[in-house]
């Protein structure tokens, strides 16, 4: 019997707007769990991270965390059922960057660049204004901000420090000690 090979990814969790009663600490805890019901196997769960909202001054103190999951799935199949969750937990898209109950975000998927180098290098050279009102249609694999942002990196370093960027090679550990120290110390654990 052929068995099928597992990827691994690693799943970016934000929000920072409560889900009926619950915190968005409550929130990401029920969104990993739902992660696992429909049978996406979690290996690592980072700690959890109050970070400042990006835009500075946009919104509340967001809730960040990271798990590294084995699956199945294509990554646009992920990318479905996570977006499904989000849905579940009172997700509304009305704002690029918008304040929200639940974010979940693919940052990356075994080694793959997508759609393609060039629409990747695009994205990733995107001059910060474009990036606020520019979304995406495809998936973009690694997520195109990843190397930025202290609230993305900081929680993927606890679940995959060694983990390399398929394009700059670089290591996450790498990559977050090359963030401004500032943005970094803002990363506080709850
Ligand atoms: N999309 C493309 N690539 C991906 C990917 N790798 N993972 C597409 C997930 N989605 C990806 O996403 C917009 C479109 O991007 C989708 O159709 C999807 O197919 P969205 O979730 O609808 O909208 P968004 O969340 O506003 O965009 P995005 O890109 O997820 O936003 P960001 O860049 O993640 O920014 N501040 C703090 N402190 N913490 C945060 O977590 N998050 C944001 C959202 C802003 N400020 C923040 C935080
Ligand atoms: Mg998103």
């Amino acid at each position: 019997m052929l068995t099928q090979l597992q990827s691994n990814a690693v799943i970016a969790l934000g929000g920072n707007l409560p889900f009926l009663e619950g915190t968005p600490e409550v929130t990401l805890r029920q969104a990993t769990k739902r992660i696992t019901e429909l049978g996406i196997l979690v290996r690592r769960k980072s700690q959890f991270y109050r970070t400042p909202c990006f835009p500075p001054g946009t919104g509340p103190d967001y809730v960040n965390a990271a798990i590294r999951v084995e699956t199945q799935l294509s990554p646009g199949a992920l990318l479905h059922v996570l977006h499904d969750i989000e849905h579940e937990f009172g997700r509304a898209r009305k704002q690029r960057w918008g304040m929200r109950t639940l974010d979940l975000d693919i940052l990356l998927f075994d080694d793959l660049v997508l759609p393609d180098q060039d629409t990747f290098d695009r994205w990733h050279d995107l001059p910060i204004e474009e990036q606020v009102c520019a979304t995406p249609e495809h998936l973009i694999l690694p997520h195109p901000r990843l190397q930025d942002r202290a609230f993305a990196l900081v929680p993927t370093r606890d679940v995959a420090p060694d983990w390399c960027h398929p394009v700059s090679g670089k290591t996450v550990s790498q990559m977050c000690a090359e963030l401004p120290e500032d943005t970094v110390a803002e990363v506080v654990v709850l």
